[in-house]
């Protein structure tokens, strides 16, 4: 059976030169309302960072920014997360941004952040 989380893979062809970046984005609808109080990212090596708005008037909500660790450079080691507390208003549309760099091919990377919101 095939669903809309199946493959969240996509490659980064890596011909935009050095400092290029390539940007993936994705817009969903919020079935209801609430609370949403926390945002993380699930990410791969070449990773800037992976942010969340509100589609309507371009609010950031969350940017979820990768942490490379400084004795190996291009070594993923963290993501910051975000858990302030903001509102979903129901039917309201959501964009999340992924960043990765462009200077040389990456395949098969992600771009998953992941909202905790409470019904409400
Ligand atoms: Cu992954």
């Amino acid at each position: 059976m095939t669903g809309p989380c199946t493959n969240s893979e996509y490659d980064v062809q890596g011909t935009g030169g050095a400092g290029s970046v390539h940007t993936a984005t994705r817009t969903y609808t919020m079935p209801k309302a609430g609370i949403r109080v926390g945002v993380g990212g699930h990410v791969h090596d070449g990773r800037i960072d992976i942010a969340l708005e509100r589609t309507a008037s371009g609010q950031e909500i969350c940017k979820n920014t990768a942490v490379y660790m400084e004795s190996m450079p291009g070594m993923l080691m963290d993501m910051t997360g975000c858990s302030n507390s903001t509102s979903v208003g129901a039917g309201e549309q959501f964009t999340t941004t992924s960043r990765y760099e462009n200077d040389s091919p990456l395949l098969g990377v992600m771009g998953i952040q992941v909202s905790y919101v409470h019904d409400t």
